[in-house]
């Protein structure tokens, strides 16, 4: 009796449209349907009041205008139109759209409205996972009407009660796992929704590149593409074992599983940080030689930064990384483990600092990034010896004994 089947798996991502940017149009109507890209610096804290809603758009900062080496983090969809977007360095795509509004981030009001729109979520579907400032997976399987249109009536109502409560738009895309749907959710943005079905695999999915699956990268993609793989669907095509032959044992093998739209991982309700991390671009590149003082105090202030920002939060972390990229805009990572979780300044300076021995500095540098990961949260068994004082405040020298070396280039 169909009555009796258990509910088909049916899981959205959801993610939000031109985030940054739509937040900043709330306060600035007038700007609707113009191009605008978010970039560049901090707004300073009194200029919001002053400017809110009354500019004149004639009077808003233009990208032409900008001089600097800030990046891009998101652009209006009517910015986009000139081959705008994230990560895009100011001054180049100033020379693709120079009619552009040019606005500050403010991550405060971001935050506050990823926060509004997550609680709207789980108002109506409390099985929410959340995957950063404006992303987040919800399991529709057991919500009432979940099930209904394969999930599109649940996904047209959260839109709504997002776009009533807040005056923002997202997209939604419902599949029978979070692997595909978090591929729906880009199918019809902005202001979309895609309804995926395990039937739907070879036409929807397999036509797509492999790079649109969330875990490949583009070191993974080149080498597949390399190996004259391209789509999804070739990806398919490939024997497990062939995979693993190539890609070693895990990735090869999930790989094959992801190209099949296979996925049973569950929707997390309450999620951990993974990392923490600081990372700053320079006025100008700096030379780890001639500019030694003023690189070594910038690393410093990373460093007590970070462990600010791992103290407040209340965590530790046994896994202390550098980014630096170059000013070739190539970007090396090393890391180092300890054997004991820290929130110290003092000794993630050491250890970063032995990181960034580790790698060829002739060349100019233009970035600069500290992380920690493998965290844990301070009072859970593992860290809540009466021992944890003084971990935290061990001698850097005792700690880097027992340091694991990883390298990686990407
Ligand atoms: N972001 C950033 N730097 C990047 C990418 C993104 O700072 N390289 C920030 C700005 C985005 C937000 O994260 O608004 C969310 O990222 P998305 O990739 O979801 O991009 P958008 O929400 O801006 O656009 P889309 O409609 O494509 O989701
Ligand atoms: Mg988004």
């Amino acid at each position: 009796m169909p009555g009796l089947l258990p509910p088909l798996r049916r899981i959205a991502h959801l993610d939000m449209d031109a985030f940054y940017a739509s937040v900043e149009l709330l306060r600035y109507p007038q700007l609707k349907g113009l191009p605008v890209v978010i970039g560049g610096g901090r707004r300073p804290a009194d200029e919001v009041l002053q400017l809110r809603g009354a500019l004149p758009v004639d009077q808003f900062p233009l990208l032409q205008d900008y001089v600097g080496r800030g990046v891009i983090t998101t652009a209006t969809y009517a910015a986009r139109v000139f081959g705008i977007g994230s990560a895009m360095g100011l001054m180049k795509a100033a020379k693709l759209c120079p009619q552009a509004i040019l606005l500050p981030v403010d991550f405060d009001e971001y935050r506050k409205y990823s926060r509004q729109f997550k609680a709207i979520v789980t108002d109506i579907a409390p099985l929410m996972e959340d995957r950063g400032v404006d992303e987040v997976y919800i399991d529709f399987t057991d919500v009432p009407g979940g099930q209904r249109e394969g999930g599109r009536t649940l996904a047209r109502l959260i839109q709504k009660a997002i776009f009533d409560a807040t005056g923002l738009t997202c997209s939604i895309g419902v599949a029978p796992n979070k692997l595909i749907a978090k591929m729906a959710s880009e199918f019809n943005k902005p202001q979309g929704i895609a309804i995926v079905h395990a039937t739907d695999l070879q036409t929807a999915i397999w036509p797509l590149a492999c790079r649109k699956i969330n875990g490949i990268g583009p070191k993974a993609e080149a080498k597949l593409n390399a190996l004259d793989i391209h789509t999804i669907g070739d990806l398919a095509t490939c024997e497990r074992q062939w995979l693993i032959a190539h890609f070693g044992k895990s990735t090869g093998a999930w790989m094959h599983h992801a190209a099949w739209g296979r996925d049973e991982r569950p929707v997390v309700t309450v999620s951990e940080p993974v990392s923490m991390s600081r990372e700053t671009t320079f006025d100008r590149d700096l030379h780890a030689v001639r500019d030694k003082a003023e690189l070594g105090a910038i690393f410093t202030d990373l460093c007590t930064k970070l462990a600010g920002d791992l103290q407040r939060k209340g965590y530790v972390g046994k896994t202390i990384g550098i980014k630096l990229r170059f000013d070739d805009f190539k970007s090396v990572t090393r890391d180092a483990t300890l054997a004991q979780a820290t929130a110290d300044a003092t000794t993630l300076r050491r250890t970063a600092g032995l990181c960034l021995k580790r790698v060829d500095l002739s060349r100019k540098l233009r970035l600069l990034g500290v992380r920690v990961g493998t965290l844990s949260k301070l009072g859970t068994s593992e860290n809540s010896s009466p021992n944890r004082l003084s971990l935290l405040t061990q001698s850097p020298s005792e700690a880097i004994n027992t340091i694991a070396f990883n390298d990686q280039l990407f």
